[in-house]
């Protein structure tokens, strides 16, 4: 049996992190709960949030109602080093019924939440999501400055209980206001890229560069995971040379499509198809790159990957189909693929290194690619061997066709892989 459980509640009825000043009214008091005890039916009070005293005995506290919650813990894996057992469980509500206020963390989140439903504030999330509505070097089908916007609508849907990586909700996680200034300079950049002002376009793409850096920067000096949201690919070069700089040595996990390897595409400085190489060139920190999913590269490109001195180490979509197709042990040949990599790790992710039925708007769909399960393996195998994310981002998700009221599929399964990304580099962040 563990001790008492408290779950603070926010104003959508969502459990809370941890308490937050201005949004908690009320805060639910559970009595000691089985380890497993898997929505078991449990009497638990409800307790006036000012009336909360540390140390004091909260089932006396007046004012305090007597309510019925099924609630119960699951078992998270989190590695032999993993200090206490409240870090193992994870805390799940359901059919709580205050009054006549449903208190249900799967109930759908108010339409001006934040980010997966919740009430975190910049100061208390553990997670800060930087989007970078970005897409002007988009060099085929723009769209991806509007995944930002579609990935938070669609995040409100996403269960938070994840069965894989626990609870990340706990930890907090606030995604940053859309800033008006990255929309403008988006703005001006399109029109200049469709007007041939390459010039301008590289210069607009220095100041975005320079502004993704500084934000990250931050949010890294307040001890925070840092995960930026593009955007199209380009928007991730700060985003690494900010975490590289406080992680020096720490490799790059790249999913794509592409290769990224491309030298200034179409004359763009700061292209989404140069991004790995302004990553290889220009950020001297990083000594091993592996990328998964490419299929789709030029010849340059292909030197570039043969010349490198194994810094980047590719498997090749039809490498890895072949393994898949013919049988072979697909989780050994993940684990041989990352063994390069070092201690720290920054994934970085095109959601095109997906097959493009997961993401059919993004901006150059390649066939082929990672189904979601063949993802999912990559990342737990990376957690699994003891390496630290350290950081991520997620580019490319645009909601092509979708309705202005309507949850497109691309940012469905962008939200939940941006979910899953911030679970698997909280857990990995928790047990070192
Ligand atoms: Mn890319």
């Amino acid at each position: 049996m563990l001790d008492t459980w408290v779950a603070y509640i926010g104003e959508h009825g969502r459990p809370l992190s941890q308490p937050q000043e201005g949004l908690l009214n009320h805060v639910l008091v559970l009595p000691p709960l089985p380890h497993e005890g898997a929505g078991v039916l449990q009497e638990a009070r409800l307790v006036p949030a000012d009336q909360i005293l540390e140390g004091s005995d909260l089932t006396g506290v007046p004012g305090s109602q007597k309510v019925s919650v099924r609630a119960g813990f699951h078992r998270l894996d989190y590695g032999p080093s993993t200090p206490g057992p409240r870090q193992l469980l994870g805390l799940f509500l359901s059919d709580v019924m205050i009054g006549d206020m449903e208190i249900d963390p799967n109930a759908p989140a108010g339409p001006e939440s934040g980010i997966f439903g919740l009430e975190s504030t910049p100061k208390d999330a553990a997670v800060i999501v930087l989007p970078v509505p970005f897409d002007a070097t988009a060099s085929y089908r723009r769209g991806a400055a509007e995944g930002p916007e579609a990935v938070l609508r669609a995040s409100r849907q996403v269960d938070l209980l994840d069965l894989v990586t626990g609870s990340p909700w706990r930890d907090g996680i606030w995604m940053a206001p859309i800033d008006p200034v990255v929309e403008a300079w988006n703005g001006r950049a399109r029109a200049a890229a469709d007007r041939g002002a390459v010039a301008e376009v590289n210069g607009l793409g220095d100041e975005l560069n320079a502004w993704v850096e500084e934000r990250t920067e931050q949010a890294l000096a307040d001890g925070k995971l840092a995960i930026t949201l593009g955007g199209d690919h380009s928007v991730s070069f700060g985003a690494i040379r900010a975490h590289a700089r406080r992680h020096p040595g720490m490799g790059l996990l790249h999913f794509d499509a592409h290769a990224d390897l491309r030298v200034a595409y179409e004359g763009y400085t700061w292209s989404h198809a140069s991004i790995l190489h302004n990553v290889i060139d220009l950020i001297e920190e990083i000594p091993t790159v592996v990328q998964v999913g490419v299929r789709d590269l030029c010849d340059q490109e292909l030197e570039a990957i043969e010349g490198s001195g194994q810094r980047i180490r590719t498997l090749f979509d039809h490498e890895w189909a072949e393994a898949r197709l013919t049988g072979g042990d697909l989780t050994g040949l993940v684990e041989r693929t990352l063994a390069p990599l070092p201690q720290e790790v920054y994934v970085t992710f095109d959601i095109d290194g997906l097959d493009p039925t997961l993401c059919p708007g993004t901006g150059t769909p390649v066939p082929g690619g990672l189904s979601w399960h063949e993802a999912m393996l990559w990342l737990s195998a990376l957690a699994r061997s003891g390496r630290r994310i350290v950081g991520a981002d997620l580019t490319e998700v645009a909601p092509r066709g979708a309705g202005p009221e309507e949850d497109s599929w691309d940012a469905i399964v962008g939200a939940r892989l941006l979910y899953r990304l911030i679970g698997y580099a909280l857990q990995t962040g928790r047990s070192v």
